[in-house]
């Protein structure tokens, strides 16, 4: 028995599932999980020894690869003299300010300890700023666990099949309307119609939860115009994309100003960090100033909070979107033309640091039933051909993939390779 499955029986004792964030359990595409060791650059390596080109990084945190020797030095630095206060420290003020710097439109940003939270407290200071209750989210679009927004969701939940959660009361969700991505007449209809009771609109501007689904420019600007037209607050949530698909986001990328933006992974290079922002006048509703109450004994956590600044530090050098962008086309159209190759349907679509992958005869993938219209045991036999040839993806088909700086031309190569050889095995099957 491998130590990997070992480890899991043991870890199914004491932890529910034996994993502490469901999709890593490899229930959509069976087997057991792979347990890790360590990890470096582009690489990840389980406990039986085994060495993986990785595609997770930890879910898009790593955007430069893994243990980068900064960020690791500054953490170890910042560790030695104390892992956490609680009371206010100047570091803090250093990464709110080189957030504030690069995402377009946020004057003011407060640090939590995880995208939930960030997605939570944003809805929370919306509703506060806006005297209104009502939320809209769309479908397949995954803003963390808590109540209000575990409603037609993405993430685990589509890999589990249930997209809304038992456990929440009708009562948590009765305020959150559900809207098609890219669907510009649906949107328009509903917001003409209740927008002034809508305290928020809340969007992953390109959907990294349902796959990768990216937005059509039209419906963006639609958006934001319905969203001033109504008073309503926009809320990009950038945790996944958040200075991957540029250093200033999607934001950025699509030169669509949002009220609020929450970010997570990168913003934290591993470290557990979260973060919610916007305008001043927006922010300012915020406890200690105003009334909306938020608070968290590790968020601003100095260890975190360096680790970080490093990262953001690290990726804030010309030409780093473009080349991380630029290792993303070379993957997909590796994986493209092997697949082409080996007659089976196939798709990729790609923007910064982030790809998606899909088994079907669809050319775009706009919405969550394209995404989800996708051949899922076809997705198996790849993620099991691709594990057993020493690349590591997501284990779901509704993930979207990272890329990391650490990633050369030779790891591209190497995984398109393995792509050619489990391509043409499934074609046999
Ligand atoms: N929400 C992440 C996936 N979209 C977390 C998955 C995990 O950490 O297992």
């Amino acid at each position: 028995m491998s130590l990997s499955v070992q480890y899991f029986q043991d870890a199914q004792q004491y932890i529910p599932g034996g994993v502490n964030s469901p999709v890593r359990a490899f229930k959509s595409v069976g087997g057991d999980p792979v347990f890790f060791q360590s990890a470096k650059g582009a690489y990840v390596t389980d406990v039986d020894g085994n060495s993986y080109i990785d595609y997770v990084g930890s879910w898009g945190p790593m955007i430069l690869g893994h243990a980068h020797p900064e960020v690791i030095a500054a953490v170890q630095e910042t560790a030695a003299s104390g892992l956490s206060f609680g009371a206010p420290t100047q570091i803090e003020t250093l990464l709110a300010k080189k957030v504030c710097d690069i995402v377009p439109n946020m004057d003011r940003v407060r640090f939590c300890s995880s995208g939930t939270e960030a997605t939570m407290s944003a809805i929370r200071v919306a509703r506060g700023f806006t005297g209104r209750d009502k939320i809209v989210k769309f479908e397949g679009c995954y803003h963390g666990h808590s109540d209000a927004l575990l409603v037609k969701a993405g993430s685990g939940l589509l890999t589990m099949g249930t997209p809304s959660s038992a456990g929440v009361p009708e009562d948590c969700v009765k305020d959150t309307l559900t809207l098609q991505f890219n669907d510009i007449e649906g949107l328009e209809q509903t917001l003409q119609s209740i927008g002034s009771e809508v305290a928020c609109v809340i969007i992953e501007p390109v959907a990294g939860n349902m796959n990768l689904v990216k937005p059509e420019q039209a419906f963006l600007e639609k958006l934001r115009e319905l969203c001033t037209e109504h008073g309503i607050v926009l809320i990009f949530d950038e945790v996944m994309t958040g200075f991957r698909t540029a250093l200033g986001g999607c934001q950025q990328k699509f030169g669509i100003d949002a009220d609020m933006v929450t970010l997570g992974k990168v913003i934290g290079g591993g470290m557990p960090v979260g973060a919610f922002g916007g305008r001043a006048e927006i922010m300012e509703v915020l406890s200690p100033l105003g009334s909306v109450y938020q608070a968290g004994t590790l968020s601003g956590n100095p260890v975190a909070m360096v680790a970080g600044l490093t990262t953001l530090e690290l990726i804030s050098v010309e030409g780093f979107h473009d080349s991380l962008e630029a290792s993303c086309r070379a993957l997909c159209e590796g994986l493209l033309a092997a697949a082409k190759t080996a007659d089976i349907d196939f798709t990729v679509d790609y923007i910064g640091g982030m790809f998606g992958i899909y088994f079907t005869n669809q050319e775009n993938i706009k919405s969550f039933a394209d995404a989800t219209a996708c051949d899922g045991e076809r997705f198996r036999q790849f993620f099991h051909g691709m594990l057993r040839g020493g690349v590591y993806l997501a284990p779901s088909a509704f993930e979207a993939g990272f890329m990391s700086a650490a990633h050369s031309e030779a790891e591209i190569k190497r995984t398109v390779e393995v792509a050619a050889s489990v391509f043409a095995e499934m074609a046999k099957l």
